[in-house]
């Protein structure tokens, strides 16, 4: 039984591309009940699917779309394949927060898996070698008869700690290798999955119903040695939303790192409250360097909406802390919420003037369908233009957003904070002893062209046209609106 995994391409040059760490983790966990898989990541390499499907013969093949990024390459790649009579499959967050009639109307896919792969992907596998029908398997999505999608019951969570260690001979690491914080081969990788917070904008309330399960550590620092001493790795991102729950994992993974007596930089994403001066310190004794933050505004009234519930008369002293230990700080807001007004923002955008924070990134809401936050702003009627059809959803994009405006501010208010911020950040150096002025902007401009490299002809100039128009639209905002710098208070 051979299964064919696929990463579409996606036309997104700020981000580099990560290791496609849900194919990894679904191919290993097949590959130890004996199956046979390939994984072919289109962001990385520009090969032609149908010469690697005539070559490979898969019996199933599936594709992962973590955003809504991932759908143009999708819908190709699926168009491309639907004729070789083999079940293809859609899988990742954008699946998720879909609905699945629409995905179904719009493309020739066969079936869709929501939120974890593994177990799914086993039962899918094996109803397939025996010939049964796939409609029994939780967690899925077919179309009846009629053309309807139905949808099967959802999937229990599986222990993490029984999943076997990542296999990354299944992918090229050195294609993921990124330049950031002082890293010259930071990759992203992962420790646990979930977040037990409520917060009403994020997916995570559909993706894992709000839980927050672990790895195991031990398979963990397995992989780690595998990839700082076979592929070189000096940087370790980790993607989890909630990198730690409380203090105690904080002094169990530096402890295990220690150990190990590997040289990695590694950062992580925590939440304002979770953490002291004390473990912020531990964590940079033991290699790390940077910490991520959702602080998403700086006015109660919409963290209470938000359900956010982090602690606020601790947000300025845990940057503070951040800056007296070394590490640098990155905040996270959200602009442009449902209803937001003008003052609103001001206190964010004041907040965000008095966090020592390294970096601020400002993005603009926009609905992640199924989420609470979306749901009531379409009830409440601030939705103008609704999902109808698959290609609706490219317009949910959260950067320098081309959606609907839900707040009481003007879109170029929206505009102008954003790329304020932006191009500060592009522009401030990196991190480390050697850093110098533009090193970052050089580092980006680095990843951008790598990123072409992987793209075809055809579509690098898609993307470079995007990047264009995207760029101009940061550098005028950024430099030319000085009434509304001054009416914010960005300084
Ligand atoms: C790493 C990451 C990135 C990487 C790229 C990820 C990638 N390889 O595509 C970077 C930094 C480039 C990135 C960028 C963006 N990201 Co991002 N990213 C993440 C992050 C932090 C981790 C993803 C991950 O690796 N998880 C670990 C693996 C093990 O889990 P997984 O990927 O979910 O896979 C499991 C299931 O989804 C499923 N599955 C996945 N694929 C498949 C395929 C099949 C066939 C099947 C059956 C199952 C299946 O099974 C897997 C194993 O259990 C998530 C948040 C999170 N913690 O999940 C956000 C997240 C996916 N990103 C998100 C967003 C919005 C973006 C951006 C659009 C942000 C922006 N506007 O700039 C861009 C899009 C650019 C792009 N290239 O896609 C959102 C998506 C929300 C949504 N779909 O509505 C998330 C959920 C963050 C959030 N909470 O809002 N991102």
């Amino acid at each position: 039984m051979k299964v064919l995994f696929i990463m579409p391409y996606n036309c997104d040059l700020i981000h580099a591309v990560s290791l496609p760490l849900g194919l990894i983790s679904i191919g290993s966990y097949l590959k130890q009940y004996g199956y046979d898989v390939k994984i072919c990541d289109l962001s990385v390499s520009h090969i032609n699917i149908e010469k690697v499907f005539d070559e490979y013969s898969p019996n199933i093949v599936g594709l992962s779309l973590s955003s809504v990024k991932h759908i143009d390459g999708a819908v190709d790649v699926t168009r491309k394949l639907s004729k070789r009579g083999v079940p293809i499959v859609w899988g990742g967050t954008f699946c998720d927060v879909a609905d699945p009639q629409i995905v179904f109307d719009g493309v020739d896919v066969d079936y869709l898996s929501f939120c974890e792969g593994e177990a799914t992907w086993l039962e899918i596998v094996r109803c397939l070698e025996k010939g049964e029908d796939f409609r029994k398997v939780k967690g899925i999505a077919y179309r009846d008869e009629n053309g309807k999608a139905v949808v099967t019951p959802d999937r229990e969570y599986i222990d993490l700690t029984t999943l076997p260690i990542l296999d990354y001979s299944l992918v090229d690491v050195s294609a993921y290798s990124q330049y950031l914080y002082g890293c010259k081969n930071l990759v992203y990788v992962y420790l646990s999955k979930g977040c037990p917070s409520k917060c009403t904008f994020c997916v995570n309330q559909i993706t894992h119903r709000c839980t927050y399960r672990r790895r195991s550590l031990e398979h963990f620092m397995k992989e780690a040695e595998v990839l700082v001493n076979q592929y070189g790795v000096d940087g370790l991102y980790f993607c989890d939303e909630l990198c730690f729950k409380n203090k105690e994992q904080v002094y169990e993974v530096c402890d295990a790192f220690e150990k190990s007596g590997l040289k990695f930089f590694w950062g992580f994403q925590t939440r304002v409250g979770n953490l002291t001066e004390k473990e912020f310190q531990r964590c940079y004794d033991c290699g790390c360097r940077w910490v991520d933050f959702g602080i998403e505004s700086g006015n109660k009234e919409q963290l209470k909406i938000m359900k956010k519930a982090i602690p606020y008369d601790k947000i300025v002293p845990t940057f503070d802390m951040c800056d007296r230990v070394g590490l640098i700080s990155l905040a996270n807001f959200i602009v442009g919420l449902p209803g937001e007004t003008e003052e609103q923002l001001m206190d964010t955008v004041r907040l965000a003037n008095e966090i020592k924070a390294t970096q601020c990134s400002f993005l603009q809401y926009c609905i992640s369908p199924k989420t609470e936050m979306s749901k009531k702003a379409i009830d409440d009627g601030l939705v103008k233009h609704p999902v109808r059809k698959l290609s609706d959803y490219k317009k949910i994009d959260f950067f320098l957003s081309r959606t609907d405006n839900l707040s009481k501010i003007k879109q170029t208010e929206l505009n102008v904070v954003q790329s304020y911020y932006l191009w500060n950040a592009i522009f401030r150096k990196d991190y480390g002893k050697d850093a110098k002025n533009y090193d970052l902007l050089i580092k980006h401009i680095k990843t951008l062209l790598r990123r072409l490299s992987f793209l075809s002809f055809k579509n690098s100039v898609k993307c470079m046209f995007e990047f264009g128009y995207l760029g101009l639209r940061f550098f005028f905002d950024a430099h030319f609106h000085p009434k509304i710098y001054k009416k914010y208070g960005l300084k």
